[in-house]
């Protein structure tokens, strides 16, 4: 067998073999079950990303009912807060669930705690480095699953004992590495030895398929889910993201080091004029940051307030439960992977 001219090379066999090994048959449906169902005791290998003033114990639940794994952020808590939201999901569902740590919160050390003494089955870190949290973590029975943006800091991650990485592009929403998801994922599936799951431009079932041909054991999801039923955010915020097109996102927050991907409005206009400008200090610019994720997400102000968003904003269609989200992206990938074989001669 030849593949375009030059000699088989026993990969496409072992792309094949893959796909075989990915989809299960279960009562005569073929379905999509990778070894992070069963470690994390989920039906779908799919997490919700533990967006900022967005995912509170209802979306979590939401999403851990229909058989991902929902996850409640961190970001906006104090340790108090965090352990009521926590509460508060437990009572809406009996399925496992996960938060989320911000590592740039004030409340940082606070909400460490907090999970360790909740004992959440999987706690995922973004915006840093969590190796300081590690050992309480790890203590505590926990499965720590950073968010990384680059090979170093999966490296970094595996060898503090994370029982996974996220690896996430920059066309997701919020806080964003430089690498895309295409090139960062086999970057990092080469690089490091715990299973890796692949976020950032992840809405429909052909994507989340990509992913998995990447070597991804997952997804994580984060913009589709803001106009989940369960999503409590202010609908002046979904409206946003239904109406959003394809290239109506952008950065802002480069000159500080924390570049944020959100939806183009009066609020980046401002202040990337700000950001351009060499007579605004960093502190200025600092201070133009404040609450306003909150005045999007809970105060419905999505022209003065900074509204997250991923790339997919505009392949975001209707609001619908997390159910309905999470099944219709499995059945289309469970398609398209199947159709698959069509190219292969
Ligand atoms: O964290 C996110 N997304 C976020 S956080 C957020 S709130 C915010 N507020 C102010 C400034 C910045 C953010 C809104 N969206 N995603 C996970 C993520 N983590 N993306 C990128 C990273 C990341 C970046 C650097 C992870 C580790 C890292 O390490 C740097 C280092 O050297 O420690």
């Amino acid at each position: 067998m030849r593949v375009r001219g030059r000699p088989y090379d026993g990969q496409l066999r072992t792309a094949l073999g893959y796909l075989k090994g990915l989809a299960k048959h279960d009562g005569g449906f073929i379905m999509i079950s990778t070894p992070i169902n069963e470690q994390l005791g989920i039906k779908y290998p799919i997490f919700q990303g533990g967006m900022a003033w967005v995912a509170d114990a209802s979306l979590a639940a939401g999403v851990s009912n229909a058989g991902g794994l929902g996850i409640i952020a961190g970001m906006n808590s104090n340790g108090d807060q965090l352990r009521a939201e926590i509460i508060k999901c437990r009572e809406l569902t009996d399925k496992p669930f996960g938060v989320n740590v911000m590592l740039m919160s004030p409340f940082v050390e606070e909400v460490a705690k907090v999970v360790a003494e909740e004992k959440i089955p999987v706690v995922t870190t973004g915006a840093g480095n969590p190796g300081k949290y590690m050992k309480e973590w790890l203590a505590a029975g926990i499965k720590v699953i950073p968010v990384v943006p680059s090979v170093a800091l999966a490296k970094l991650a595996q060898r503090h004992g994370a029982f996974a990485v996220i690896a996430e592009g920059g066309e997701s929403g919020g806080h964003v590495g430089d690498l895309t998801t295409m090139a960062l994922v086999p970057q990092i599936v080469d690089t490091v030895d715990i299973p890796v799951i692949a976020a950032g431009g992840i809405a429909d079932g052909r994507q989340l398929a990509a992913a998995l041909m990447l070597g991804a054991v997952g997804v994580q999801v984060g913009t589709r889910f803001l106009v989940a039923t369960e999503c409590t955010i202010a609908q002046e915020y979904k409206d946003r993201v239904l109406k959003a097109k394809d290239i109506d996102t952008v950065l802002t927050g480069k000159r500080l080091g924390h570049p944020v991907r959100s939806l183009k409005n009066a609020f980046t206009r401002e202040y990337l004029k700000k950001e351009y400008n060499s007579e605004i200090t960093d502190e200025e610019l600092e201070n133009m940051g404040l609450g306003v994720l909150r005045k999007a997400a809970r105060g419905g102000d999505v022209s003065n307030g900074c509204v997250p968003a991923g790339q997919v904003a505009a392949m975001v269609k209707k609001e619908q439960p997390a159910k309905e989200i999470i099944e219709e992206m499995f059945t289309q990938a469970e398609e398209v992977l199947g159709g698959a074989i069509k190219w292969v001669k």
